[in-house]
């Protein structure tokens, strides 16, 4: 399997690609990533230096990989946090030149545009772009609560509204929803739920929750989901395993009390996660 990971990429530590792509390639998935910045390290920092590439860049790339006549063997797209909306039109411009040579790759977009405890952390027009243009382009979306409530106009309190939510992103165009984080007035204050929607059927996974300030899980969890949807066609079966992996993952990381999640110390956790957390049906 051949995954074409487009997302911002840190020297030091790891989100973006830094995040996403050594779990795909632990799980046995080639993985070309083209990134979207290079920084010294994530923005949780506060502080941090390098480079926002331009989608011209990301064209280039794009137009070099085609030259080498692979592209037909491109079974996914996977995008994340865009620097800007013209890198986001070189994302879809990427994923049709994909789907040009392979009507059968699938497009994985985490609309990456803030969470519950920050607000909304991208620039100015990422948000109008994700719901307008790259969510509608997209076969899989995996927002967390804060981005579900966004591109949706949906207030999620209940399990219901969270259903309501679920139901009008894929009216948008996608098939396939991953809500990677939700607590809803029914989950318990000791609980973190992960909601998962493709047309077969609607399930939820509720692990412990584990409180830490990390950043990166959601690139993480949605590199996961798509593997695992990829190669089982089920979003219950993907559900189960990225989220079992991502409280393995999380559960490692708060005991080594870590700020960088430990994605090459506990990468075991990817393949066997120690613990197996059961989609139910909701
Ligand atoms: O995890 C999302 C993300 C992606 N890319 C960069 C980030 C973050 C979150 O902090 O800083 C550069």
């Amino acid at each position: 399997m051949n995954i074409l990971s487009i997302q911002s990429h840190v020297a030091y530590g790891h989100v973006g690609n830094a995040s996403a792509v050594f779990p795909m390639q632990r799980l046995g998935v080639e993985v070309w990533p083209i990134h979207t910045v290079q920084f010294s390290n994530h923005t949780g920092y506060g502080a941090w230096k390098g480079q926002v590439f331009d989608g011209a860049t990301i064209d280039e790339l794009m137009a070099g990989i085609g030259e080498r006549g692979v592209l037909g063997k491109c079974d996914g797209v996977l995008s994340g946090y865009m620097g800007s909306a013209d890198i986001g039109h070189a994302i879809l411009s990427a994923v049709a030149k994909v789907r040009e040579a392979n009507p059968k790759a699938m497009y994985c977009c985490d609309p990456v545009i803030g969470d519950v405890g920050r607000g909304v952390f991208v620039r100015p027009g990422i948000p109008e772009f994700m719901r307008e243009q790259a969510v509608p382009a997209a076969d899989i979306v995996t927002p967390n609560q804060f981005e579900l409530e966004l591109l949706t106009d949906v207030e999620v309190r209940t399990l219901a509204d969270a259903h309501r939510a679920v139901e009008a992103l894929r009216d948008a165009g996608p098939k396939v929803v991953l809500v990677t984080s939700l607590i809803t007035n029914e989950t318990p204050d000791d609980s973190i739920d992960l909601m998962a929607a493709d047309g077969q059927g609607t399930y939820r996974v509720r692990t412990p929750k584990i409180d830490i300030n990390i950043n990166g899980a959601g690139d993480a969890i949605a590199a996961l989901f798509f593997v695992h949807y990829l190669r089982d066609g089920s979003a219950a079966s993907a559900l189960g395993k990225a989220a079992s992996s991502i409280y393995g993952l999380l559960k490692r990381t708060k005991e080594a009390g870590s700020r960088e999640i430990l994605t090459v110390a506990a990468q075991d956790e990817f393949v066997t996660p120690s613990q197996l957390f059961a989609p139910e049906v909701v």
